[in-house]
């Protein structure tokens, strides 16, 4: 965050609220100095030489002298192992007890005293002082995994504190022409270059840019694309840690190639690891059946969104909406912030200012083009109000209440905007249970959709972590822990209790819910965002990144503020971002309460323009969102991929940050700097069309494109069939012409309704046909494109591009 920021946040807090956090900071540290044991004197420990195995499903424990090792080859080809007894489950990320051991893959002796498991995908090989090597079946290697350390306190920690975790080490190489991808959403990313990547989700303060590290979703989720093969490797740990990565070098000339290194550290918890080999789809596809389908948006939420902290009133809400109506903007929902609470509490509404919510919502329903929808933010931070409200409530949840206590017992008490507050434990099943039921009262006032917020969780401190005391007390599902554990999964926790809380209040609906943290799993809710991107070219730069790298770690709904968090955009970075928005998942204007407006009007004729176009854009295109949705459920594809997605053996893609597929069929490519009106785009292998232009161009390759203050390049690979609204809202079809000689398609999957249906899928195919359809014989330069369902029907009235 910058210092105007910095300064603007610390005015906003207010002293009074100032001094609270002081105090409350105080309080924490007090807290932990009381709770947690101090780090004393260590023991180092490797696992020692292998002295035995026995065989299980899929694979077998290997012992070590001061060690175990559980290996698991799945039925998917997803490879699990685990140290010290540790196996796949408890697990936040995992569902169920995770996929069933492949009952092919034995354990059988490999060189060197060695042991392995053959399976169809990928071989692990487990060297006699515990390296891991997973191979592909041709026998390449895509990871070595050293023989982890541990680090182990040599004294007991004293009664009633909580024991310093057994911090560990693993070094794992990979290959010297890989590149590092995931983490969750990093601001630098998507390409991860050398650095420290910490563990620990985390409030930036206010606003982050590129070079702001950890921020809100964390997660040990590594892609690893490299000629050989691509791999997802997935740390099961939900402590704070630290990624250190080092990309490897190839040799020159007969020189030896350097290895890619990753060296994670972790503060605690259990040492396992899965492992998935395969095409980038292939891998996503067994990360998603690994942890879990990705909810699907309603249909709403694939469009246009506005939202603002500090629309005040209802009176403005009324007006900012009446400015997209009569401008004939098309504007799916409105998003309100905290400041339409009664005192900032939770789960409360400003009577006075927002004095008939449910008929505001009822009324903006209502308008013309499908409505407006309401969005509310919920935060997990309950003002504390003995017997009253919702603290009240959480209070008689179970024997001890809903909020999290300390060692000794006592809750634990936050500061953030409603004044002093307790956290509801989302690690314990009967605490969700009672959240999700508080969703009612949002129901009732109209939402349509939930927003969390401040979920790292968020407890204000002038210095230091602004977050709950590592020593606080959760239940973890009954298996009982400290913060230490439970802070990575706090929002995920959260996030399930909302969206279970929402199933069970609105069966008949699927629930429209993102959050600003999160961790692997976290798709099986919702979807996220951007958090407080500073408004800068930066801050434009890295929305990209934080959306391009959730996706690879299983989250595909995701988006920036547009316009950026903090600050004013000039006309021209405001409308790059709204035409890179528009082109996201999530597309939403957001802003702070200090910050400039975020309609596309307040920025000058030109821009409103511009802006028009690319909104009407994103409206012709909902329904190829709305396949993309359904297809990252079925699938695990994210909508938006880095361009290397179908072709990452082209190396010059794995380091191309600046543009991304659309789905199968469109490649975006924003304006990222500003003063450019052309660049630079890189094209994947096949042919590519320019959207507005059709010009055809070949990859791979770099073309420069023009890119005019009014549009970004947008191109469409060839023989792609994409299902576009038209006009009157019925859908159709458009179809970009195959190269000659070649066919294309295209798959579409219309939404079945607001429930739960998955809806069907339909596959279209292109090809050049002579003639018109039914008309044979006619001359080879007559020929035409034709569209056909599978099973051979040419579809009529299909709008065919690029001949
Ligand atoms: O609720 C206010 C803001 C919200 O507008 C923003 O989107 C969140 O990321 N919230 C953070 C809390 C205040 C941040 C300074």
């Amino acid at each position: 965050m910058n210092g105007r920021d910095l300064v603007r946040a610390v005015t906003e807090i207010g002293t009074a609220r100032g001094r609270r956090a002081w105090r409350s900071a105080w309080r924490h540290r007090r807290t932990d100095a009381e709770g947690l044991a101090r780090r004393g004197a260590e023991r180092a420990r490797v696992p020692g030489l292998l002295t035995g195995t026995e065989p299980r499903p899929g694979g077998g424990v290997l012992r070590f002298a001061r060690s175990e090792l559980l290996v698991r080859v799945t039925a998917g080809g997803a490879v699990f192992w685990g140290w010290d007894g540790a196996g796949p489950t408890p697990s936040y990320a995992v569902v169920g007890t995770g996929p069933e051991p492949d009952p092919r893959a034995v354990l059988e002796p490999d060189t060197g005293g060695g042991w392995r498991v053959v399976s169809e995908r990928v071989t692990v090989a487990v060297s006699r002082h515990g390296q891991v090597e997973v191979r592909t079946p041709g026998g390449v290697v895509l990871r070595r995994e050293r023989p982890p350390r541990w680090w182990e306190q040599v004294r007991p920690a004293p009664q009633g504190r909580a024991p310093v975790g057994a911090r560990w080490l693993l070094r794992s190489e990979v290959q010297a022409d890989a590149r590092f991808f995931g983490l969750g959403g990093r601001a630098s990313g998507p390409r991860l270059r050398d650095g420290v990547y910490r563990l620990w989700n985390t409030d930036p303060r206010g606003g982050f840019g590129p070079g702001d590290d950890p921020l809100y979703v964390t997660m040990p989720v590594q892609l690893v694309v490299a000629d050989a093969g691509t791999h997802l490797a997935f740390y099961d740990d939900t402590w704070d840690g630290r990624v250190t990565l080092r990309e490897g070098e190839e040799g020159a000339g007969s020189g030896p190639d350097r290895s890619g290194v990753s060296e994670l550290r972790m503060d605690g918890g259990p040492l396992r690891c899965w492992v998935l080999v395969g095409t980038p789809a292939r891998v996503l596809q067994g990360w998603s059946g690994l942890t879990g389908a990705a909810a699907v948006p309603p249909e709403w939420a694939l469009g246009y969104q506005h939202a603002r902290w500090g629309f005040g009133s209802a009176v403005e809400v009324r007006r900012v909406v009446d400015g997209y109506v009569s401008r004939g903007i098309a504007l799916a929902a409105v998003h309100l912030d905290i400041d339409h609470y009664d005192g900032h509490r939770v789960f409360t509404v400003d009577r006075e200012r927002f004095p008939d919510l449910p008929g505001l919502a009822k009324e903006l329903r209502a308008l013309p083009g499908g409505g407006v929808r309401l969005v509310s933010i919920v935060d997990p931070a309950v003002r504390v109000e003995p017997g009253e409200g919702v603290y009240g409530s959480g209070s008689a949840v179970g024997d001890a209440g809903a909020f999290v206590r300390d060692g000794r017992g006592r809750e634990v008490r936050g500061e953030v905007w409603p004044g002093t507050c307790g956290y509801p434990d989302f690690t314990d099943p009967a605490v969700r249970e009672w959240w999700g039921a508080l969703y009612e009262e949002r129901l009732a006032n109209g939402f349509a959709g939930i927003w969390h917020d401040m979920n790292e969780p968020v407890s204000f401190a002038p210095l230091g972590d602004m977050t709950l005391p590592r020593s606080a007390r959760h239940a973890l599902e009954g298996a009982g822990g400290d913060h230490r554990a439970a802070h990575n999964v706090y929002a995920l926790a959260m996030a399930r209790a909302g969206y279970e809380g929402l199933v069970r209040l609105r069966p008949g609906e699927r629930p429209f819910l993102f959050s600003r943290s999160g961790w692997a799993g976290m798709q099986r809710y919702g979807g996220t965002w951007s958090g407080d991107v500073e408004t800068s070219w930066p801050g434009l730069r890295a929305s990209l990144a934080l959306v391009l790298g959730l996706g690879l770690c299983g989250v595909p709904y995701s988006g920036p503020d547009v316009g950026g968090f903090g600050g004013s955009p000039s006309p021209e970075l405001y409308l790059r971002w709204l035409q890179l928005g528009s082109y996201l998942p999530l597309f939403r204007t957001h802003s702070a309460i200090w910050a400039g407006r975020r309609e596309p009007w307040e920025f000058g004729a030109e821009v409103e323009g511009h802006a028009r176009a690319a909104l009407a854009e994103r409206e012709r295109l909902r329904p190829y969102f709305v396949t993309l949705a359904h297809l990252a459920r079925r699938t695990g594809a994210p909508y938006v991929r880095p361009l290397w997605w179908g072709s990452p053996e082209e190396r010059g893609l794995r380091d191309c940050e600046d543009a991304f597929l659309l789905g199968d069929a469109l490649l975006v490519a924003p304006v990222l700097e500003c003063g450019a009106d052309r660049r630079a785009v890189r094209l994947p292998r096949g042919r590519w069309y320019d959207t507005v232009t059709e010009t055809a161009y070949e990859g791979p390759g770099q073309v420069l494109l023009d890119a005019p203050l009014g549009r970004i390049p947008v191109l469409a690979r060839a023989g792609a069939v994409i299902p576009v609204r038209a006009e009157d809202g019925s859908v159709g079809l458009e179809a970009w012409a195959p190269a000659r000689g070649r066919t294309g398609g295209g798959l579409v999957v219309r939404d079945a309704g607001p429930g739960f249906e998955p809806g069907t899928v339909e596959r279209y195919a292109s090809r050049w046909a002579v003639g018109a359809p039914g008309v044979p014989g006619t001359p080879e330069a007559d020929a035409v494109v034709v569209v056909e369902r599978e099973g051979g029907a040419v579809v009529e009235g299909v709008r065919v591009r690029g001949v």
